[in-house]
Parts: structure tokens; sequence; C-alpha cells
């Protein structure tokens, strides 16, 4: 679908071409604490590069962590990364040190850099292979940037070299390690972002998801800078300030999850959001309603999608002119998708199965047994299950493993379990999804104490308090039920479907 030449660098196609093209003195990345324009974003890239290579003995194809919130020094130091042909491994800023050790060892990690306000935990977690970790905004980095050269030449990387290992939490927890090569940072531009959703160079976009989510990523710093247009980048962007974000830097694009635009459509009355021109929704499946009380709070529809880590982006889309409400939408240009049984053939329109899809982007995990599970004869076999009507159009159903999606963040209800039974008072536990008007749903743990020990306030307190010190604190159940034991098989195994059924009810 698309061709591309067999050596390419995308930080020089992404970021440098904006500068060959005539972009250079115009605003590429706008934060609160500075704006960059694409000349001022390159020549940063270039001295991290050199710090990269010349100090900290960086050769291509080692794999570098980043941990930070949205901000320009994260920008600047994932081209940097890439431009000198290094692996990005970018890091949720929420991600404690037992999370960080995971990617630290399955990634193979010999370099961090890392915000300082974000390095306690970092230093807390355990690499075997790193060797340097250098942190920005205590003058650290800082330093070594000033004494580097402004012009690095790109390192001569082949379109199909690993550039990005995309962390996933998978359904036990243990993450999966997706790798991206340079090409597919090109690929989802070219068919995502110029065919569906047409940005304009005088775009600026904005949005919530953490770079560290390839749909981050790809809407608030990919997307816009194949065009050569603007992005705002906001450390903390809760959906009650976004609109007034919005508002103050005239956004056109925002890339957000349904129950952001669920809370921004209420707050909408209190701010001009006129300038806003296209509104994306991923990251959990977008209620109609959702999509009602936006287009009557602005005007516009909601462009609904579903991407996942493994494909990088959205794969499945709704174009402005061919939306249906509820449905997710049509294959994105160069992706196919299809609905299949469990011996991975194709079901008849109308019966529900497993989403697959095959397309330029795809799923290549690292080092990992469950990829002859997760891609069979070249299809990607998601984790959804989904209807294909008549016309082609793709409505998602559900969730097929444990996985809790809770306003935009996946959770593993598995992992929640595990950091809850390391607490004294439980004895055992079931970790799945309530239903929530506002996340979409809530984590729920039905809780088991030992004997003698009586679940009150306090201890549903502790318990939180106690998840949130072990793991990522989104993770924690808003929801603890204390019962007297948990619905099993005769092996023992525990029964969520039953647990999923009481949560419902
Ligand atoms: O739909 C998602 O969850 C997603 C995941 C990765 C990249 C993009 C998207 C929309």
């Amino acid at each position: 679908e698309f061709q591309y030449p067999a050596r390419l660098n995308c930080a020089v196609e992404l970021l440098d071409r904006n500068i060959e093209r005539g972009r250079g003195d115009h605003p590429a990345l706008v934060t609160p604490a500075e704006t960059l324009t694409y000349r001022q974003l390159a020549e940063r890239v270039d001295r991290i590069a050199h710090v990269l290579v010349s100090r900290l003995g960086m050769v291509p194809g080692n794999r570098v962590l980043l941990r930070s919130a949205n901000n320009a020094w994260m920008v600047a130091a994932y081209f940097a990364v890439l431009k000198a042909g290094g692996v990005v491994v970018a890091t949720m800023p929420l991600l404690r040190a037992k999370e960080l050790s995971q990617v630290l060892r399955k990634g193979r990690i010999t370099h961090a850099l890392c915000d300082a306000r974000l390095v306690e935990e970092l230093r807390k977690a355990e690499g075997p292979d790193l060797r340097h970790l250098v942190t920005w905004g205590n003058g650290m980095l800082e330093a070594m940037v000033a004494e580097a050269p402004g012009t690095f030449a790109a390192c001569d990387t082949a379109a199909d070299d690993v550039c990005l290992i995309g962390f996933t939490s998978g359904s036990t927890g243990e993450p999966k390690g997706t790798l991206h090569f340079h090409r597919d940072m090109l690929a989802i531009c070219d068919g995502y972002a110029l065919q569906v959703l047409k940005p304009e160079p005088s775009d600026i976009f904005i949005g919530s998801p953490p770079l560290a989510f390839t749909f981050g990523l790809g809407g608030l710093v990919l997307f816009p800078f194949r065009v050569g247009a603007t992005a705002v980048l906001l450390e903390k962007a809760p959906p009650e300030e976004l609109p007034a974000a919005i508002a103050r830097h005239r956004a056109t694009v925002c890339f957000t999850a349904p129950t952001a635009y669920r809370v921004m459509a209420a707050k909408a009355g209190e701010h001009d959001l006129s300038s806003l021109r296209k509104c994306v929704s991923a990251g959990e499946t977008l209620p109609v309603p959702i999509l009602e009380a936006w287009r009557k709070a602005t005007g516009l529809t909601l462009m609904d999608g579903i991407g996942a880590t493994e494909m990088l982006h959205i794969f499945i889309a709704a174009r402005e002119d061919q939306i249906r409400p509820g449905a997710t939408g049509i294959p994105v240009p160069g992706y196919r998708a299809r609905v299949v049984d469990d011996a991975g053939q194709e079901v008849p329109r109308g019966t529900p199965g497993r989403l697959a899809v095959q397309g330029p982007t795809g799923c290549r995990y690292l080092d990992d047994p469950r990829q002859a599970q997760y891609v069979q004869a070249g299809w990607n076999i998601t984790g959804d299950t989904y209807i294909q009507d008549a016309d082609g159009y793709f409505w998602y159903q559900a969730r097929n493993d444990d996985m809790i999606v809770s306003a935009g963040y996946n959770i593993a209800g598995p992992e929640v379990e595990s950091a809850l039974l390391t607490h004294p008072a439980v004895k055992e536990c079931g970790v799945v999804g309530a239903p929530d008007a506002e996340r979409g749903m809530v984590v729920r743990a039905y809780v088991v104490l030992k004997d003698a020990i009586a679940g009150d306030a306090m201890l549903v307190k502790a318990l939180q308090d106690h998840v949130k010190a072990e793991v990522a604190p989104y993770k924690y159940p808003r929801s603890v039920v204390f019962v007297p034991a948990l619905p099993r098989t005769e092996t023992g195994k525990l029964q969520r479907f039953a647990l999923r059924k009481q949560a419902e009810s």
C-alpha cells in the first residue's frame, strides 16, 4: 500500500523535512513552559542525539527508556533516539518501580532519559543492562546539551529497522513488548492521518493521551508533524480542564477518550470551543449518548476508531462522512479486517466473533511465545469481539479477555489481584470490571479476608492505598466488596465470569 525507500529514518521524515519544506519557523510544540518552532525542536533533538552517542556511548539498536509527562523535552528525547538509530521504549509516567523493572529487564534497556520529577521510581527499579540514567529538569541533560553540537547526521537506518517497543499490559499483567519499524511511524500518518483525519498545516492539535501510549504519540506528535502543523502538549490534561485549554490555544483537532468527551460535553457551554473542527475518540468503545452529547454541545461529530499498541495506531475508523452511530467504522486505507471464529475462519456477516486485522503495521512481539496465538496466517487476532454488518461496518460487542477498560486505561484484573494479595489482611480476591456511568468501567475487587478480620471503610482505604503503592495508581480498585468466598471451578480456578455477572447486577 505505502511504498517507502529501503533506507529511511523516520525522525528525518517527520521532523527535519518540515524545515526543508519551509516550516522551520512554524511552531511545532506549544507547552505551558515553552514554544518551540520546528527549527528549535530539531536543534534540541540533534544536541540530545550527540549526547546519547558521544557522551553515553549509545549505538544503533540500543534500547532507550523514556519517562516523562507530555512535554517538549520528552518529544525531543524521543526524536533524538530515533535519529541516532536507537529504539525508544516510552513508559507511562504513573508506572511504579515494579512495573519499570519488568520493562527494563524484558526490554534489555541500556539507557534511560527521565524527567527529574519522575526519577524516584526509576531509581528504585532494577535494570540489569542499564548503563546510563540521565535526567532533565534538574540541569543534568541541559548541561550536556549545552556543550553538544547543534547538528547531528542521522543514522542511516533501514525502513524496517525496529525504532520503537511499545509495551502493553497483557491480561496476566506480564507486559508484552510490541516492535515497530521506522516505516510504521510513517504508515500510520499516511494511512489514518492523511486519508481519514485529513489535517492541514494550519491545524493545532490538542488532547490528553500520554505520549507513551501510541494513541497519544500518533495523535499529538506524528500526525501534526507529518503535515507541519502544531501540537499543544499538556502535562496534565484532566477532561475538566481540557475545554479551557482548547479555548485558550484555539485548538482545531482533539484526541481523547470517550469518557473525557462526556465530561467535556457538560462543560462545553462555559468555554469557546468554536475553533475545533475534528475530534477523534478512541481507546475504548464510544457510546452513542456521548456521540450525541458532543454533537449537541459543539455541532461536531466524534470520529470513532479502534487501535492497538500491537498495530501502532487506529486501524478501523469512522470517517466524518460515513458515520453510523454505534459502529466503530470501516478499515483504515491499507488495512483489512474481518471477524473470525476460534479456528480463524471468517464468520458470516452479522455473526459475532474475534476481530482480526492485517495491514502495513502489525503485531510482532518481543521475544514472546504468544506471537503464535495472536498472529495467525498473517492476521493479527485482537482481544475484541465484533460483528461486521452487511454494509461492512464493524460493531464492537465485548472484550474477550480479562482486561478492564476504565476511563481509557487498560487494567489487567489479575495484576490488581496480585497486588492485593500482598496485603496482610487479604486471603483471596478476584478483580473484574463493574459498569460505571462516568468511567465506562471501574475496577472492582471481591475480597475474602483472613479469619477474624472485619471489613470496614478504613480497610477499604488501606487496600486501595496498598494497591496504589504496588502498581500504577490508576489501577487501584475504586470499588471493594468483602465476600465470604469466591466462585471457583471444581479444579479451584476462579470463575471471573461469575464475578462479572455479579458486578453487572
Ligand atoms: O484503541 C486503542 O486502544 C489504541 C491503542 C493504541 C493506539 C491507538 C489506539 C486508538
